[in-house]
């Protein structure tokens, strides 16, 4: 090994602990307005889900106000929130997807 190498080597605590990238959850809003049948279409095209996966959800968020989805990367999650509103609002519905940090 050359002198120069010996600075740069690292304890072995630092090489091995993970990096976690931080993760951002996709949150559901329920709304009184947008039909039950569009939203799990919209879970499905977006998030791919089964179709119980995606009932499960849809129920979810309209019994108790609000669902995760799924965890991505920021980038992907706010993709992701944006083009699910987005297909609501193009049919005209209220339907809401919002992105949070996750702790
Ligand atoms: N509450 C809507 C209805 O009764 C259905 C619905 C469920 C809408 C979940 C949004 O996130 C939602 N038609």
């Amino acid at each position: 090994m050359c002198p120069s190498d010996a600075d740069t080597i690292q304890k072995p605590e630092a090489r091995t602990k993970p990096v976690k990238p931080p993760l951002w959850k996709v949150i559901l809003l329920n709304d009184d307005f947008t039909p039950r049948d569009f939203v799990v279409a919209v879970l499905k095209a977006v998030f791919r889900m089964t179709e119980d996966e995606a009932l499960g959800v849809m129920m979810t968020a309209h019994r108790r106000g609000a669902c995760v989805v799924a965890v991505f990367t920021k980038e992907v999650a706010e993709t992701k929130a944006g083009q699910a509103t987005e297909m609501g609002q193009r049919a005209g519905y209220p339907l809401r997807f919002t992105t949070e940090k996750e702790e």
